[in-house]
C-alpha cells in the first residue's frame, strides 16, 4: 500500500478530523492530509478535549483507505505511533516512548496524542488518522504541565512545525507500506514501548479498573495484561496509567 500526502492548509478548524470526514464523505482520495494553525474544537478519545491553540502545536489528520483485514484497524494507531517517534527523532532528536494505545511520552509526559476514527463513505470504509503534537508549552493549559510536554521544552530549542511535518509525512508513507504485515508493527511497536512488557499498570474503561503487568500485544494491538490471579486479561479500549511498584 502507497500512500501519497497531499496536504491542505486551514488558518483555524474546529477539528482537523471533522473538516477530514467531511472532504472523505465527498469522496476524497486516500492520503488527503489537512493541518490547522489552530482547532477550536479539538478532540481526543470518548469526545474528551484536545487543547490546541494557535501556533502551538502541529494539528494534522490524514485520510487513509486501507485494504486489511477489519480486526488489524487498531495497527493504524501502531503505525501512526511509530511515524511520529521517526518524525519526533529524525526532526528534533528527541527519543519517545509508547503508552499503549495511542500516546508518545517525553520523560514521561505526553508529547503527542493519535485519534484514529472509522467512517462509513461511498467508496468504502476510511480511516481518519488525527495526530496532535504540541510544539510549545503554550498547547496545554497550565493543568496538564505535570502530565504534558512540547517540543520546545523537551528540547530545549525552537520547534519547527514545517521540518515536523514533512519528517511525519515520509515517515507515515514508510510505516504504511507495513501495515499488511502486523508482526513486523507490532513487533516494531513493542521494541519502542516500555508499557508493552512487564510494566506495572493500572487500566481504567471508564466502569472497572484492573490491575496487572503488561505481556505484550495481540496481532490485533490488544494489550495482555497478567493479573494478580494469573489470568491474562486482553484490553481493547481504555487508559493505562503506570503504578509504581513499592517493593
Ligand atoms: C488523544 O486522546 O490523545 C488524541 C488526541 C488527538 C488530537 C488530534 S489533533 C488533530 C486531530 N483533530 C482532532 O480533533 N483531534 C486530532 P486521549 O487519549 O483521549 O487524550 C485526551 C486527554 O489528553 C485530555 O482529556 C487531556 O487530559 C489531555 N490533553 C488535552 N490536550 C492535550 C495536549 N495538547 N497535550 C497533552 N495532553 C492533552
Amino acid at each position: 500500500m502507497t500512500l501519497k500526502p497531499k496536504v491542505l492548509r486551514f488558518e483555524s478548524l474546529p477539528s482537523t478530523n471533522t473538516e477530514l470526514a467531511r472532504l472523505a464523505s465527498e469522496g476524497a482520495a486516500e492520503g488527503l492530509a489537512v493541518v490547522a494553525d489552530e482547532q477550536t474544537a479539538g478532540r481526543g478519545r470518548l469526545q474528551r478535549e484536545w487543547s490546541s491553540p494557535k501556533g502551538a502545536g502541529l494539528y494534522f489528520s490524514i485520510l487513509l483507505r486501507p485494504k486489511i483485514p477489519t480486526e488489524h484497524w487498531p495497527l493504524i494507531t501502531f503505525m501512526a505511533a511509530l511515524a511520529v517517534s521517526d518524525a519526533l527523532t529524525e526532526a528534533t532528536g528527541l527519543q519517545t516512548d509508547i503508552k499503549w494505545p495511542n500516546d508518545l511520552l517525553v520523560n514521561e509526559r505526553k508529547i503527542c496524542g493519535i485519534l484514529a476514527e472509522a467512517i462509513e463513505t461511498h467508496p468504502g470504509r476510511a480511516v481518519i488518522l488525527g495526530i496532535g503534537i504540541n510544539l510549545t508549552q503554550n498547547a496545554f493549559p497550565p493543568e496538564l504541565a505535570n502530565v504534558a510536554t512540547s517540543v520546545s521544552a523537551a528540547t530545549g530549542a525552537r520547534a519547527e512545525r514545517e521540518t515536523i511535518l514533512a519528517a511525519l509525512l515520509s515517515a507515515l508513507s514508510r510505516w504504511y507500506a507495513l501495515l499488511s504485515e502486523p508482526e513486523k508493527i507490532v513487533a516494531a511497536w513493542c521494541s519502542r514501548s516500555s508499557y508493552a512488557d512487564g510494566k506495572l499498570v493500572q487500566v481504567s474503561n471508564g466502569d472497572e479498573v484492573w490491575q496487572g503487568t503488561t505481556r505484550g500485544v495481540e496481532r490485533d494491538g490488544a494489550l495482555r495484561l497478567g493479573t494478580a490471579s494469573g489470568e491474562i486479561r486482553l484490553v481493547r479500549a481504555g487508559d493505562v496509567y503506570s503504578v509504581r511498584s513499592s517493593s
